[in-house]
């Protein structure tokens, strides 16, 4: 898609940018170029080249302009939903009843497998039309409600669709070890070697993996377990991302460091050796206010270790139907500031440049010259106030690829 090249002028520009020396690289009465779905020129109008003179202008006087918002951890394609269990569970229902009842994370398996493609496709949809709604340009979607081949190629196939019918990218995730299916009940072993690993290599041959994932936990997988996918992993040039540390310590952080790993997700229970390897590195901490705030959990990620050890953090969504069942990035943003004490500069640079690492990826996340011009126009006059207000979409507009939606 091409468009005619324009200036769009702005009260303010959060550009994100990591060493322009102000507080969210902010510039007062900014003009941004865009020609051919880039930015070409980014700085104060006043300094704007006299060769950006024949390019119409759009003009947003009274509002702010950040980079697009990237979810970077989601499980946004999954069948049906999990509200019965929610309710059974407030109606005093313990953890055995709703498992009995056939609840918890199999009973999104069983769903997810009886979808349909089509089916699949058209319940993912809502998530990423209201993430759209709120600014995001980029989606991670994850696969791991499949465990078999079939439904796993089928996840991942719906997750590539929606960038064929949606003004968003998409990257896919494989995590065929997210859980243990019940075919294959107290196997995981064979699991890994019969099912996850010969799926991973499909799914890779039919191009549909851009990373791969697993679920590092007493209730996932072991950290030799995960192992064995990542060493595939490798062998395939795919990189590696990892739920770590979500429950419990099992050394997952340090695992997934190990591997030159793009992220490690969840984190509440990473000690500082954990953290330094991460530092050292150059993993980024992906933290996930939605699912902490869901399990009632009270162990927080260590946010001031990871400052200190220069640790690069991200926030996202987890969008799923068990632990995080949202898909508002903006609510996980005031989330990560409330619950987890973030500033609201991480969690905005969170959930742009830093969440653009965490899938390693170099030219989306901020506003600067060679980026893609996928922006977001806010209501706001701050942007603090992106974080700061609850379950409010101050979206005025956005621009994806440098088309206005
Ligand atoms: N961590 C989580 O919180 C979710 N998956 C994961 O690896 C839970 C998924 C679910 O309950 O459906
Ligand atoms: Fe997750």
């Amino acid at each position: 898609m091409t468009h005619d090249p324009y200036v769009l002028t702005c009260r303010s520009a959060a550009t994100m940018s990591p060493d322009s020396g102000e507080a969210y690289g902010l510039l007062e009465n900014a003009a941004i170029a865009v020609a051919d779905g880039m930015i070409v020129w980014v700085g104060p109008e006043a300094d704007l080249p006299d060769s950006f003179s024949a390019y119409s202008r759009h003009e947003f006087g009274q509002n702010l302009v950040t980079p697009s918002l990237i979810d970077c951890h989601t499980h946004a394609v999954h069948g049906g939903n999990r509200a019965q269990e929610f309710e059974m569970r407030l109606n005093g229902a313990s953890y055995e009843e709703v498992a009995r009842a056939g609840g918890g994370i199999v009973s999104t398996v069983r769903s997810t497998r009886a979808a349909s493609e089509v089916d699949l496709l058209a319940d993912a949809l809502p998530r990423i039309d209201a993430m759209i709604a709120e600014g995001v340009s980029l989606i991670e979607i994850k696969s791991g409600y499949g465990l078999d081949q079939a439904t796993e190629l089928k996840m991942l196939r719906v997750a590539r669709r929606i960038a064929t019918l949606r003004p968003v990218r998409i990257q896919t995730t494989f995590l065929g070890a997210h859980a243990v299916p019940p075919e294959y009940s107290g196997k995981p072993d064979a699991y890994i070697d019969d099912v996850c690993i010969p799926t991973l290599r499909l799914a890779h041959a039919e191009g549909l993996v851009d990373a791969v994932d697993g679920f590092c936990e007493g209730i996932g997988f072991t950290p030799d377990q995960i192992s064995r996918v990542f060493d595939v992993a490798r062998e395939l040039g795919l990189p590696i991302k990892l739920h770590a540390e979500q429950l419990s310590n099992l050394g997952g952080a340090k695992l997934a460091a190990y591997y030159q790993a793009l992220s490690a997700d969840h984190l509440e229970y990473l000690d500082e050796d954990g953290v330094a390897a991460m530092a050292r590195c150059g993993t980024v901490a992906v933290l996930l206010p939605g699912a902490f705030y869901t399990l009632r959990e009270t162990q927080k990620p260590p946010v001031s270790l990871m400052r200190k050890h220069g640790v690069t953090m991200a926030v996202a969504t987890d969008c799923n139907p068990g632990s995080s069942p949202t898909s508002s990035l903006l609510l996980s943003m005031n989330m990560a500031c409330t619950l987890f004490r973030m500033t609201p500069e991480e969690a905005l640079a969170g959930a742009t440049r830093n969440a653009a690492s965490a899938l390693g990826l170099s030219d989306t996340g901020t506003i600067a010259i060679g980026q893609r011009a996928d922006l977001a126009i806010w209501n706001v006059e701050h942007p603090a106030e992106l974080s700061y207000r609850i379950g409010f979409n101050a979206l005025e507009k956005r621009i994806y690829g440098g088309a206005f939606d």
